[in-house]
């Protein structure tokens, strides 16, 4: 099989044909393999096709929801395959993402390093003028310009900024011209959540939200004791309740338009990380199909 067949319809979850076809699925998966500016430990450009092959050990039902989100129908799209500068990637992916959101479908991405997201902000950000974007991340990615280019992954809330609210939590490491110009009251430390004693944190996002919210969850917000293989592993991370607790509340203020999960960069022999990754795709579906977002 080629790299391009492993990602068929019903790629994501191992799912039967009438549960992933293309024109009726709710949700639409999209792989964009992409690692042209990650500047240290590359492999995220492996990340999408080891989601969707752990996704095929996920258990369909959802225990805390008690819903199986796949009768909604997810379907697996081609992957975005592109090797080029960020810019032409961005116009890719927002041209992809702008033609589901034509569909009403509810698009998710797998990356990829973190630059594939700034096209599906673009194209949500278009279509709803109240955008928030909210990131999970360790990083600030709030560069205006990194290794000269505006689109690079370190850059991404940088753009989002430009079209978008944006709301940060579980940063942990910036460089202090970052620091500076990081708006405080919109981000969420990952040590204030580790020392908060309640879900207070959460209330200082949710209140900011505004009708529509796009989710970018860089895997590195977690802490890497849960997902070690990404990119660059931050200690003092998330937890999974915690990144879920936030997105149930979240589901249920605001409507999610489409949310991305990137930064995987598979380890040989380490397959924790992966099926994390795949599970937490299927937890947020989950916990959207019960926020009644695909009724
Ligand atoms: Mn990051």
């Amino acid at each position: 099989m080629t790299f391009k067949d492993k990602f068929h319809p019903g790629a994501f979850l191992d799912l039967p044909d009438d549960m992933c076809d293309p024109d009726d699925s709710a949700v639409a998966i999209l792989p964009v393999p992409y690692d042209a500016t990650s500047t240290w430990r590359k492999g995220a450009d492996k990340g999408p096709l080891a989601i969707v092959e752990a996704s095929s050990q996920v258990e369909w039902y959802d225990v805390e929801t008690g819903l199986e989100v796949c009768r909604r129908g997810i379907t697996t799209l081609h992957p975005v395959l592109f090797e080029g500068p960020p810019d032409a990637l961005a116009r890719i992916v927002r041209s992809r993402v702008s033609d589901l959101l034509a569909a009403r479908k509810l698009p998710v991405l797998l990356g990829g390093e973190h630059s594939v997201s700034i096209g599906a902000i673009q194209a949500c950000a278009e279509r709803y003028s109240d955008l928030t974007t909210l990131q999970i991340d360790a990083h600030g990615d709030t560069r205006e310009v990194y290794h000269d280019s505006p689109y690079n992954h370190a850059c991404v809330m940088a753009r989002a900024r430009e079209v978008s609210k944006i709301l940060q939590v579980g940063i942990r490491a910036v460089e202090a011209s970052e620091m500076e110009k990081i708006d405080r009251a919109r981000c969420v430390f990952a040590h204030e959540v580790a020392r908060s004693r309640d879900d207070s944190w959460i209330d200082r996002i949710v209140d900011h939200l505004t009708p529509h919210t796009y989710l970018t969850i860089d895997l590195d917000g977690f802490d890497p004791s849960l997902i070690p293989a990404t990119g660059t592993p931050e200690p003092g991370g998330l937890t999974w309740y915690q990144v879920l607790t936030l997105i149930e509340r979240v589901a249920h203020r605001t409507t999610i338009v489409g949310f991305d999960v990137v930064e995987l960069c598979p380890q040989a022999g380490e397959h924790a990380s992966a099926f994390v990754a795949a599970k937490l795709v299927n937890r947020v579906l989950s916990v959207l199909d019960a926020s009644g977002r695909f009724d």
